[in-house]
């Protein structure tokens, strides 16, 4: 089956890409299918801008599409920058945006954190389905490594061993992390409706 996911994220796109394709999905990036667009994020909540996103290029292309809106919810600040991962602060690079965090949590014993991922898939028909991924961890005191993406290099997942995320392997991210259980919520959903 063909899925479009709609995203401007190549971080996003690589991991989809690793995720679906051994299930037997073609997976093509918005901009692979010729869908050129920048959806303003305008939802409260994870939920509502995966939805704004998928809908824009389902609009477009009719045919399946996955969205994810996604972001680190650190506690000590209040769960931010939550919704405003992306562009937490108005800063302009991620490096900065992740040393922000760092900054915050300076002389604040509690580093704990989240990765969330709201995974929108609409079906062939348009329907709206969505899968929302947890992965609790905490903030690392300095930033390594260079795999991933956005605030990988600050955050050590609860279930990893002490590393942050972008010093392990990708094959532990693609297993582990939030996308990837937002995923298994689809896919297992996607079975039952296949056995229907
Ligand atoms: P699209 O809206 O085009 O998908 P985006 O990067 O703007 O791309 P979001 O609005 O969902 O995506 O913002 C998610 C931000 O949260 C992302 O830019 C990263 O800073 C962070 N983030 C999300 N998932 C992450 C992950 O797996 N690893 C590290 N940072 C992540």
């Amino acid at each position: 089956m063909e899925l479009i996911i709609a995203t401007n994220n190549a971080g996003k796109v690589r991991e989809y890409k690793e995720i679906l394709t051994p299930l037997g999905y073609q997976v093509f990036s918005q901009s692979e299918k010729g869908v050129h667009l920048e959806v303003e994020e305008t939802g409260k909540t994870f939920q509502e801008n995966a939805l704004l996103k998928a809908r824009a290029v389902y609009d477009i292309a009719h045919c399946p599409v996955l969205a994810d809106d996604s972001g680190l919810e650190v506690a000590a600040l209040g769960g931010e920058p939550g919704i405003y991962s992306a562009r937490y602060k108005g800063l302009a690079t991620e490096h900065s945006r992740r040393m922000a965090i760092l900054d915050g949590l300076r002389d604040k014993p509690d580093r704990s954190a989240r990765f969330i991922c709201c995974i929108c898939y609409l079906d062939a028909d348009g329907q709206p389905h969505l899968f929302t991924g947890v992965w609790p961890g905490h903030i690392a005191l300095q930033e390594e490594g260079s795999n991933g993406f956005g605030y990988d290099p600050i955050f050590i997942a609860e279930d990893a061993d002490g590393r942050t995320t972008a010093s392990l392997p990708l094959a532990f991210k693609e297993t582990h992390s939030h996308r990837a259980r937002a995923v298994g919520m689809l896919m297992a959903w996607m079975g039952r409706e296949k056995g229907r």
